[in-house]
């Protein structure tokens, strides 16, 4: 049933992975999707091909570059929202990079892009999004990734599993911010999802076999996993679920003993 139709979708970093799963199955439930890229050489390929497919199923799609760590081209994105769609009643919080990197090789420059885009860019993004929901009056839905991430640690992922546990508690502060507002702001937590952001991570002997062996439903996830976990807190059945969060992770995080 489309649930969403006649809403307003932002997804950042929907051009691939989750993000792009998510597009697509905001879009199947009626939504018009906001597909948001950053600069980088080739995303705006990737985005327009999620554009494509969305408007080849029947669907509303609009491509819209943005690097959601810059103020500027956030309040850009925001205005096109504005004067493209009219209004924005989901944000989907997905930018997110994770360049695997050891502490010992770990650089300040690192640490601060990737708290910049993951944590920063929910930040900006929620902000701007918020203003437009608040301003509106109809209430809204805030869906952020964090991740498993937000509850253990990783070795490689010392700059990011930081970002993750804030972006959660972001979450949490704003539930209680813009719940009188009738928006709603949770989390969802992704597992292992094989995606572009950890393939080559994935590539090493053993390494897949090892995680696998660790999920007690036998598989890495796929974006299409954590998609329709994200669109059940777009819903209208989500109405009184804020500041929560939703670990979609088949079972890794339970699985330790
Ligand atoms: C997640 C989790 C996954 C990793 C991604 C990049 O939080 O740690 O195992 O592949 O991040």
């Amino acid at each position: 049933m489309a649930q969403l139709s006649g809403k307003v979708a932002v997804v950042t970093g929907a051009g691939r992975g989750i993000g792009r799963a998510v597009a697509l199955r905001l879009a199947e439930a009626g939504a018009e999707v906001i597909v948001n890229f950053p600069g980088e050489v080739g995303e705006a390929a990737h985005a327009a091909g999620v554009v494509r497919a969305i408007q080849e199923a029947g669907g509303k799609a609009l491509a819209a570059e943005a690097d959601v760590s810059d103020a500027d081209q956030v309040a850009r994105l925001f205005d096109t929202v504005a004067s493209e769609a009219g209004q924005v009643d989901i944000l989907v919080n997905n930018a997110g990079i994770c360049p695997f990197q050891d502490w010992w090789g770990m650089t300040e420059a690192l640490w601060d892009r990737v708290a910049a885009v993951n944590l920063k860019g929910t930040f900006l993004c929620s902000h701007r999004a918020s203003q437009m929901m608040r301003d509106r009056g109809a209430g809204g839905r805030i869906i952020s990734m964090s991740s498993i991430s937000a509850l253990v640690g990783g070795a490689l992922q010392t700059h990011y599993t930081p970002t993750k546990a804030g972006v959660r508690s972001l979450m949490q502060s704003l539930a209680i911010v813009l719940g009188p507002y009738g928006i709603t702001c949770n989390s969802v937590m992704p597992g292992s999802i094989l995606t572009d952001i950890n393939r080559a991570h994935y590539e090493e002997p053993g390494l897949r076999a090892r995680d696998e062996a660790r999920i007690p439903v036998g598989r890495l996830g796929a974006p299409r996993d954590i998609a329709g976990a994200v669109a059940f807190l777009a819903s209208d059945e989500a109405a009184y679920i804020t500041g929560a969060d939703l670990l979609v992770d088949g079972g890794l995080f339970v699985n330790l003993q």
